[in-house]
């Protein structure tokens, strides 16, 4: 049964990636919210004609649905939900952000996706605090069979990322429908390969701290009128805040002010720090 997480619940699972550097939290999700996604997937493939990937990233009998953020409320109350963005916000801190929402179908036949770190691409040393911190939203059942996410446990301590071109042991994140698989940027892991004939439906919510850059270009790829029309929170989500009393200003204000004139204060950190001219 879907429930609040308490408080105690949040730190024990935030705990647990730092350790680990995953968690799956089973019933996260309400099976309702779950059907609809699972439904908004398949008629967005259907509408959008969304074909199969290329590549050995994407898969070849994968389909994926990227920026799901301008495909209505039901995907844009996800980066807000409860049981989610606490355990993120335990792992990234406050001012973090949407790094990217898509959809991944992995199809009959798929095979396994090569074993990389999510931070792989950004030339900082390793280990490093968490700046990215991902979350799995299973739509299907996860089972090994039809490629649950294959995770390897403790290796976001190591001092460097896999080379993709390797194959590694690692487990098997399976998960019932409505539990949601999170993990800290620098886990090695990769999409599972399906030996099934049904598809394994997941949508991939990734976040990412405040002071690095999102995957999805959000505020070139969601219409302003759209983002103008978010809650508050979602807003600063995709961009539209300012991290760290800095980070994201635009000429001394707000983003949402110097958008939408709606008077919303900076708080710059230059404001507390004020001297009267001699
Ligand atoms: O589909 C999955 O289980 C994982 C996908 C993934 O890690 C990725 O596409 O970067």
């Amino acid at each position: 049964m879907t429930h609040q997480l308490s408080e105690n619940e949040i730190s024990s699972a935030v705990k647990q990636i730092s350790n680990d550097g995953w968690v799956i939290v089973e019933d996260a999700i309400e099976p309702e919210l779950i059907d609809t996604i699972g439904k908004e997937i398949e008629r967005l493939e259907r509408e959008l004609s969304i074909g199969q990937g290329d590549n050995l990233f994407e898969g070849t009998k994968t389909t994926r649905i990227y920026n799901l953020l301008v495909q209505g409320e039901t995907f844009q109350q996800m980066p807000l939900h409860n049981n989610v963005l606490p355990i993120v916000e335990g792992v990234l801190g406050q001012g973090l952000l949407i790094s990217s929402l898509s959809s991944i179908a992995i199809g009959a036949d798929e095979r396994a996706q090569p074993i990389h770190s999510d931070d792989q691409l950004i030339p900082i040393p390793k280990p490093h605090p968490p700046i990215i911190c991902n979350t799995m939203w299973a739509i299907t059942d996860f089972t090994e069979a039809n490629g649950a996410t294959r995770l390897i446990p403790g290796t976001h301590l190591n001092d460097h990322s896999p080379n993709p071109m390797q194959s590694y042991d690692s487990i098997a994140a399976e998960m019932k429908r409505g539990s949601v698989l999170f993990w800290v940027g620098s886990l090695w892991h990769g999409g599972g390969a399906n030996i099934t004939t049904q598809r394994r439906i997941g949508v991939a919510l990734n976040y990412c701290a405040g002071y690095i850059r999102q995957q999805e270009n959000q505020q070139l790829g969601i219409p302003l009128e759209m983002i103008a029309k978010f809650p508050r929170k979602l807003q600063e989500l995709v961009g539209l805040g300012i991290y760290n009393g800095l980070l994201g200003h635009i000429d001394k204000k707000h983003p949402r002010d110097h958008l939408f004139g709606d008077g919303t204060q900076a708080g710059l950190i230059w404001d507390y720090a004020k001297v009267t001219p001699t």
